[in-house]
């Protein structure tokens, strides 16, 4: 591929890291890359510079683990995820080279702050929650622990949508990160593919043998490569995030537009432009739109198509295919994969059929996220079979294959085929992604260890008897260093001081702080550096909100997606609650607590964006009623996203992580707030039940309906009205909502919601308000003997390393990709 036949051509000079050389290069990418002398430099011109200077680093490594890749023959793991939620990258890079010193050092030289130009990187949302975090935190955790990866994804223009809160109500409002260009990445332009859609399937016999399909696309655009550089901790590797974006073949239809078709003349470059334009904010609502299976079927293709051509030009042997490759579907967005795969293998490298098969099952792994039924991906047959005509013949082949085996050799009842089948036959026809993405994977896991208990017995129940040494679980975990190191300098230095270094390299080894959790200076200590970033907090609420709180007060937060299986309702119900104790009992020693919310609600999810109005409705009251005398406040934080998390996640006292038992898959912000030291009020559900197991009962407080409880209670059907009826806080605080205490303006406004809890109570609010009142109060008690807080806070951080990404995704590597 090469031009260049001379090796003797010279190396860039080095980049030195110490300081004075630091420095430097900031004011050359300044000069020569800006094109702006210090005087006139404006701060996000430092910004640019400063990321260049640091990219700059990057680089040799990035070279240097590509080749040792290469030349070991190494296998390669590819994570397919449609979303990355990656937020600001330039900390996370200074850090992971261990240059913080030095930059501090070099921007004190040049007189520039660098946490005030920090802070004017855009966040790249391209995520709408966990899941997207998850990837984030992988891809970090893949290069720490020097695994040869690839992420792909879309590089969306607009990433997930920016919320401001007008009137209490939820605006969403286009973000847009890439609209001053992005430094860290790189345009590939080698790296581009065709991506067809639509049209018909020709078919060519062929004497004595299979006859060949030859896919006749009625569409046709370009996929190109932009690759973002992802450093793991101390830089041991360098691994590629390679995100595609559309582009038309023809920008301008030349004679349309000399016609005078101006607007027409457009119309390629505009289909493609509009493919990888917006990141879906579905989180688990389906999109259910053409577009959105566009995407997924794009940024599939074009990922196969590359991890293809890398493993031909290297290894020139497509047998080879899964000892030199591990595919990895995170979640069922990138399952059409499968399909193409086959497609791939059969048409262009005329693999026969079995075999193909063999090959695809064999590279590729599935992740589950969740088990909410609205979120299994289907899509119409009639749709499918317009954009993918081919992969329509494909799925029919590979069903009648296994719908076969499953009743000659697994004896599969009438019940179990339909379950089983790719194609959902109950009424309108569709194609079940689930399926796919499960048959076509030598692995499934689920995320916490209940969540794949669950899998077993609900949602795959027939497809898990089919093969019972599929799935299998890989509790979730968060990387350490964006998630403790970066988000909480005060926190870290105090346990470097402590117990040394070790814990920076394995997480585990924080274990370590259980050694001092009694010690009441350390305690001091460790309290201390809870309330600086409590005053950080508290400022940023100031500045953004101007609403003043108390540090001193215990800081309680929900921040999530908001959803009702996530029941913010519930903590805003018991918010009610408490507002009506501390006015009833003045005389009471009530604790003081700032009650924080944060989350975005998808643009479509009624109940959802209502829950956020409400938060707000109430905190106007609460916040502006003297007779409170500050003792709880309500505060919602607009335009949650990976930054806001990184300043909200060590201020917090209390974590919230309260979903009806059996809905959250495993949760993920759960375990950044107890390795930062919150304590966690939850439920036994998701990851929850496994950090109960690691941070020790005593250190975690559990309330509520168990997940099987749930099932009962939904199965016999039971009396959600009879319950509140027998729980007088619970009754008053749900007649003064629904009465319109807290919406004088539209006293109607919350008559549904509330009446949806006395009718159904789908998600178990009501059935856990008084277990969650009373657990609640237990916090109080456990907060007003400061020790007793101290030593479970500290024994939380202690004991949460095994949460750490690199565990999970050493597991991944071992069990699933095998590399
Ligand atoms: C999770 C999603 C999700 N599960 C559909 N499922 C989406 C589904 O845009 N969509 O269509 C987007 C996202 N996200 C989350 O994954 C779980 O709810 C969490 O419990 C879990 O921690 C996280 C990571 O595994």
């Amino acid at each position: 591929m090469s031009i260049v036949t001379n090796p003797d051509l010279p190396l860039p000079p080095p980049r030195f890291t110490d300081a004075e050389h630091l420095a430097s290069s900031i004011i050359e990418k300044l000069t020569y890359q800006v094109g702006k002398n210090s005087i006139v430099a404006q701060p996000h011109d430092w910004l640019r510079a400063i990321i260049l200077a640091i990219r700059d680093r990057i680089i040799d490594n990035w070279m240097e683990s590509t080749t040792r890749t290469y030349e070991a023959g190494s296998k390669r793991v590819y994570y397919l995820s449609l979303e990355f939620l990656i937020g600001r990258l330039l900390r996370d890079s200074i850090s992971n080279l261990e240059l913080v010193d030095q930059i501090n050092e070099a921007m004190g030289k040049l007189g520039v702050d660098l946490a005030e130009i920090a802070q004017l990187e855009p966040d790249a949302a391209l995520g709408n929650g966990g899941l997207g975090r998850l990837a984030a935190c992988f891809m970090e955790s893949m290069a720490t622990v020097d695994i040869p990866a690839y992420g792909y994804g879309i590089r969306y223009v607009n990433g997930l949508f920016r919320q401001e809160i007008a009137d209490g109500w939820q605006v969403e409002l286009p973000e847009n990160w890439l609209a001053h260009g992005n430094p860290w990445e790189f345009h590939r332009r080698e790296s581009s593919y065709e991506i067809y859609f639509g049209g018909k399937v020709d078919i060519i016999e062929q004497r004595g043998a299979e006859p060949k399909y030859v896919w006749k696309p009625a569409e046709r655009m370009m996929a190109e490569a932009y690759d973002t550089p992802v450093v793991g901790w101390r830089a041991n590797r360098v691994n590629t995030l390679r995100l595609w974006s559309a582009e038309p073949i023809d920008p301008i239809l030349l004679d349309k537009f000399n016609a005078g078709d101006h607007i027409g003349a457009l119309q390629e470059s505009t289909k493609a432009e509009t493919l990888t334009r917006v990141l879906y904010p579905a989180d688990a609502n389906p999109a259910g739109q053409e577009l959105r299976l566009r995407q997924e079927y794009f940024f599939s293709s074009a990922s196969l198509q590359d991890i293809l051509r890398r493993h031909m030009q290297q290894f020139n042997d497509i047998k080879l295919l899964p000892e030199k490759v591990a595919i990895h579907l995170n979640d069922t967005h990138p399952a059409v994969s499968v399909i193409e795969m086959m497609r791939l293998l059969i048409d262009i490298y005329g693999v026969e059929f079995d075999e193909a098969w063999e090959l695809t099952v064999a590279t590729f792994g599935y992740t589950n996220h969740t088990l909410l039924p609205e979120a299994l991906e289907t899509w119409p047959v009639p749709l499918f079979e317009r954009l993918f005509p081919r992969h329509m013949q494909l799925i029919y082949a590979v069903n009648a294959k296994i719908l076969l085996h499953a009743r000659k050799e697994a004896g599969a009842s009438d019940e179990a085929i339909r379950q089983i089948s790719l194609i959902d036959e109950g009424g309108e026809r569709r194609v079940r992604m689930g399926n796919i993405a499960f048959l076509g994977s030598h692995s499934i896991n689920g995320v916490s260890a209940l969540h794949t208990e669950l899998m077993k017995d609900t949602v795959f129940y027939n497809l898990h008897r089919l093969h019972p040494d599929r799935i299998n679980n890989k509790t979730n975990g968060i990387t350490p260093r964006r998630w403790l190191k970066e988000c909480n300098p005060k926190l870290t230095a105090l346990i470097r001081e402590t117990i040394g270094d070790d814990f920076l390299d394995d997480a585990e080894k924080l274990q370590a702080l259980n050694d001092v959790a009694e010690d009441s200076s350390f305690q001091e200590r460790f309290e201390a550096v809870k309330r600086e970033n409590k005053v950080r907090l508290s400022n940023l609420v100031g500045e953004r909100l101007g609403t003043r709180i108390d540090p001193n007060a215990m800081f309680d937060i929900q921040i999530k997606r908001i959803h009702e299986y996530k029941r913010q309702l519930l903590n805003i119900i018991e918010a009610v609650a408490l507002y009506d104790q501390i006015r009833s009992h003045p005389e009471m020693d009530w604790v003081p607590r700032v009650k924080f919310f944060a989350g975005k609600a998808a643009p479509s999810y009624h109940n959802a964006k209502l829950i956020i109005k409400l938060a707000n409705d109430v905190a106007r009251v609460i916040n502006n009623d003297p007779s409170v005398r500050g003792l709880l406040k309500i505060i919602f934080v607009p335009n949650y996203n990976v930054s806001t998390a990184e300043v909200m996640i060590p201020a917090a006292d209390l974590s919230e992580q309260i979903s009806t038992a059996g809905m959250e898959a495993s949760g993920t912000g759960n375990m950044k707030f107890a390795i930062n030291g919150a304590l966690t009020i939850g439920t036994l559900d998701g990851a929850n039940v496994e950090m109960r197991d690691w941070v020790g009962a005593e250190n975690i407080v559990i309330f509520g309906l168990t997940a099987d409880e749930v099932d009962e209670a939904r199965a016999k059907g039971h009396n959600p009205r009879e319950i509140i009826e027998g729980s007088k806080e619970l009754s008053q605080a749900l007649s003064a909502i629904s009465s319109g205490v807290f919406s004088h303006d539209d006293p109607g406004r919350y008559t549904e919601l509330v009446g949806g809890l006395y009718d159904h109570d789908w998600f178990m609010v009501a059935a856990d308000f008084d277990a969650y009142a009373a657990a609640q109060r237990e916090v109080d008690a456990i907060w007003n003997d400061k020790p007793a807080w101290n030593v479970k806070a500290i024994r939380n951080t202690a004991r949460m390393g095994w949460f750490s990404s690199d565990r999970a995704i050493r597991e991944y590597a071992r069990d699933i990709w095998r590399v």
